[in-house]
């Protein structure tokens, strides 16, 4: 049925710019706005900044297409704005701006990007500075985010010699799912921050390249678009924050299952969002000065928390191991708990008959000291064949592993150890960041062409033959060597000079 949709001006929108009657416009849709002001889990000072305008560029990046329309009701959709009638916005180009625009056209071709690092360099200098605060950010003193990598380099490999090594074949079976490599692409909130397209730059090169994306509860985009745009055969996985509002989560879980979603991976380390500071020191440098009090307190709402900590209200911190059969209840899905990170807990989740756990400490974003996965790993596949004689990797439950994975040696070396796959997240957002679409493919061609020259030279010419024998983890639990340099204190003390020869 063809609904006639009320026109409504610009010029009339316009008058509607204050907190007594507020109206925004959003892709080309007119809403009310005025009595979800406080509401709104970003505050209204964001809002109020588009009041009578276009917000469409602001909302963007930060909100699901139809974040709007579900959270009003429908009497606050007003109509559709009529066309060429909303003045256009001054556009004010910040010389910030433009030496960034110089920044962009002067990325080298991508044909001189040689692996995941250089993705990372060159996004941290053409990346928007918020995004890159965003995505690059981790808790506290940022410890673990970088341990997550260091503990990689404390796993040594014990290559075989003579083997025909000929063919190799890196595919493996993940959750039943067939994949190209033995890694995933792992769930990252707010991918339209690095790139217009967001999420589909992933769901694209999955495609493409064979392997499988887990598509995060707070993608930019909606979830339905990212399913969409999968191929015919095409699997994804699904992570999910558990909402306070469980008729919320369970809609979630059941259209999930009816759209083919493979596999459900509860999220269980964010109870509470960890504070990221670069993250939150961004935002709050970018508020208006003049509203910030004497004692530094903003009026209303906390504004310097991040763009996270905005949005993440509505995860419930009481989410318990009690909970894991109601989730059995209401799918078929396989059931997988991401961020487990001891052994106690991983044991638990195999006796409440989960698929599996992915070890994992959310890339650095939570608890800091927080151990990595790949350590993790280690100890849960010692003591679950201990306590329920396990072996490693298993169909029945999986363990996977994510966090400062860069290079395909790092999945060979989580693979040798008991893995079933490992979890890939921001190399792929820096990927599609500095480069779109065929910066996200060229990551991925980086880790195919990783993958064949090591193979090769590990002598294992399938996944079946990269085995615990090949790895020599016996420092795996060893900080000592690895406790990354204290940067806040490196910035607050001068090093001591030595002696030095007299000005000539
Ligand atoms: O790590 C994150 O930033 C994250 O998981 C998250 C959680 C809630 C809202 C936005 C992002």
């Amino acid at each position: 049925m063809a609904t006639t949709e009320k026109l409504i001006s610009g010029q009339t929108v316009a008058l509607h710019n204050s907190r007594e009657s507020c109206w925004i416009i959003v892709h080309g849709k007119v809403y009310d706005v005025t009595d979800f002001l406080d509401d709104h889990p970003g505050g209204s000072r964001i809002i109020l900044k588009y009041a009578g305008k276009d917000a469409t560029a602001a909302y963007d990046p930060i909100h699901p297409p139809d974040a709007i329309t579900t959270n009003l009701t429908p009497d606050k959709h007003l109509g559709a704005v009529e066309p060429d009638t909303v003045e256009k916005e001054e556009i004010i180009i910040t010389a910030e701006e433009i030496a960034r625009q110089k920044r962009v056209d002067s990325r080298p071709p991508l044909s001189e990007i040689l692996n995941l690092h250089d993705f990372e360099a060159i996004a941290k200098d053409v990346m928007h500075e918020k995004a890159w605060a965003y995505y690059s950010s981790a808790a506290d003193d940022e410890i673990t985010n970088r341990e997550n990598h260091a503990a990689f380099h404390r796993i040594w490999f014990r290559p075989r010699i003579l083997r025909d090594v000929t063919q190799v074949d890196w595919s493996t079976t993940i959750l039943g799912q067939k994949s190209s490599m033995p890694l995933y692409i792992t769930a990252t909130a707010l991918g339209k921050l690095g790139h217009p397209d967001g999420e589909l730059n992933l769901t694209r090169a999955a495609a493409k390249h064979g392997i499988i994306q887990m598509i995060p509860t707070l993608a930019s985009c909606s979830f339905d678009e990212i399913v969409d745009a999968a191929q015919p055969g095409q699997n994804q996985f699904l992570q999910l924050y558990v909402n306070k509002d469980r008729a919320i989560t369970k809609r979630i879980v059941e259209h999930a299952e009816e759209r083919g979603i493979k596999g459900l991976f509860i999220t269980v380390d964010a109870p509470q969002l960890g504070r990221r500071e670069k993250d939150m020191r961004q935002k709050f440098e970018a508020e208006d000065p003049s509203e910030v009090s004497k004692s530094g307190q903003q009026s209303g709402v906390d504004r310097s928390q991040g763009a996270a900590r905005a949005i993440s209200s509505f995860i419930d911190p009481s989410l318990s191991w009690a909970d894991l059969k109601w989730f059995k209840s209401i799918t078929k899905m396989p059931l997988i708990l991401k961020g487990v990170q001891c052994w106690e807990d991983a044991l638990e989740a195999y006796d409440n008959n989960m698929a599996g756990v992915v070890l994992s400490n959310h890339g650095g974003r939570q608890l800091d000291f927080a151990r990595s996965g790949i350590e993790i790993l280690v100890e849960v596949v010692t003591k679950l064949k201990e306590k329920r004689g396990l072996t490693f990797p298993n169909e029945k439950f999986q363990l996977f592993v994510d966090g400062g994975v860069r290079r395909a040696t790092d999945v060979l070396k989580a693979v040798a150890l008991g893995a079933t796959a490992v979890g890939v997240g921001r190399p792929f957002l820096y990927a599609y960041s500095s480069y779109g679409a065929d910066g996200m493919d060229k990551a991925l061609q980086i880790l195919h062409d990783e993958f064949e020259m090591n193979m090769r030279l590990l002598g294992a010419r399938s996944m079946k033959e990269v085995v615990p024998e090949m790895v020599d983890a016996s420092n795996i639990h060893t900080h000592i060597v690895a406790v990354p340099s204290d940067n806040l204190y490196e910035s607050n003390y001068e090093r001591l000079q030595g002696a030095r020869l007299k000005e000539l």
